[in-house]
């Protein structure tokens, strides 16, 4: 079924996701092959922002079970429901390492740009949208369905992003020092940062769709653990 952009944004909606953006992938895109040998012809970021994913999260069965990784049990589940109501195959930020880029497709979809952070800042959301999967239809969708402009880095002369890290973790130049930021982060559970990352909180952009300090806390919880994971 082809769905109309309107009825799957109801779906993802539904669910606490969005649509971020869509295009149509090429080789130098690092695609999976589907099923059967098929390529796929368009591809659909899902992702979320502070607002719309934490109240769904935290009422779910995956969050009161006690058992690891709720957000990625409560991802698979709803969107493979809709992958499948749709007929998509769809692949997950969580499955790896080897990862898949979602970076680079994010990209690609327009809208991002790269902030000092690591995280990419959308020109509405700010640095505040996660990547929860992508569809992938073998047939040709819409294009671009929202509007392709830059996103809000490069314009921003002053970077307060920068200033606000109490750790000195981040530079024009060089980006995000993750060792430093984890350091700090060590110090102790009373800081600041562990409810919310400073830098993120300064961007002017998308200050509707920030985290709630229990939701960037969660956040925090599974980055130390990750990072934790692949320094083992
Ligand atoms: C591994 C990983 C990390 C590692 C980075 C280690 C490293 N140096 O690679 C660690 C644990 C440090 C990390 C931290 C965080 N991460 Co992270 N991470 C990932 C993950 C699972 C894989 C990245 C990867 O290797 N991709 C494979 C390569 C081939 O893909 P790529 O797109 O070409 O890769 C680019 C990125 O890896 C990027 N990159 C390189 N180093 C770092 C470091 C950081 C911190 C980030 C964000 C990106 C980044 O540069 C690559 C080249 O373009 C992705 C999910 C995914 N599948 O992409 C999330 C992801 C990149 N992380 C994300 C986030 C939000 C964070 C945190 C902010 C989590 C938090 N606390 O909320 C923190 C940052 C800490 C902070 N100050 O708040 C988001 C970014 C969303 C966005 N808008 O851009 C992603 C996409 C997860 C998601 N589901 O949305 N992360
Ligand atoms: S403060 Fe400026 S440079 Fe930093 S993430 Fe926001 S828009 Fe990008
Ligand atoms: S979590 Fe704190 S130390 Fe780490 S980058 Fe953000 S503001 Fe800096």
């Amino acid at each position: 079924m082809k769905p109309a952009a309107a009825t799957l944004d109801q779906d993802l909606a539904a669910a606490g996701f969005l649509l971020l953006g869509s295009f149509s992938p090429g080789p130098e895109d690092r695609i999976p092959d589907l099923a059967h040998g098929h390529r796929a012809a368009t591809l659909l970021l899902i992702g979320s922002t502070g607002p719309t994913l934490w109240p769904k999260l935290i009422e779910s069965p995956e969050f009161a079970d006690e058992a690891p990784d709720p957000l990625d049990r409560y991802t698979r589940r709803t969107l493979l429901g809709t992958a499948l109501k749709y007929g998509f195959d769809v692949l997950f930020p969580f499955e790896g390492p080897p990862y898949h880029p979602f970076q680079q497709w994010a990209l690609a979809c327009g809208s991002f740009s790269r902030s000092p952070m690591g995280v990419l800042a959308h020109r509405d959301f700010g640095p505040w949208s996660g990547f929860r999967a992508v569809f992938l239809s073998r047939e040709p969708l819409w294009e671009n369905t929202l509007e392709d402009r830059p996103g809000p880095c490069e314009a921003c002369e002053d970077k307060p992003c920068i200033a606000a890290c109490p750790a000195d973790a981040l530079s024009s130049e060089t980006g995000y020092d993750v060792p430093k930021c984890r350091a700090h982060l060590e110090k102790g559970r009373a800081l600041d940062c562990w409810t919310g990352c400073l830098a993120r909180q300064a961007c002017p952009v998308g200050q509707n769709h920030l985290q709630a300090p229990d939701n960037a806390q969660f956040h925090m919880e599974s980055f130390v653990g990750l990072y934790a994971n692949l320094n083992k």
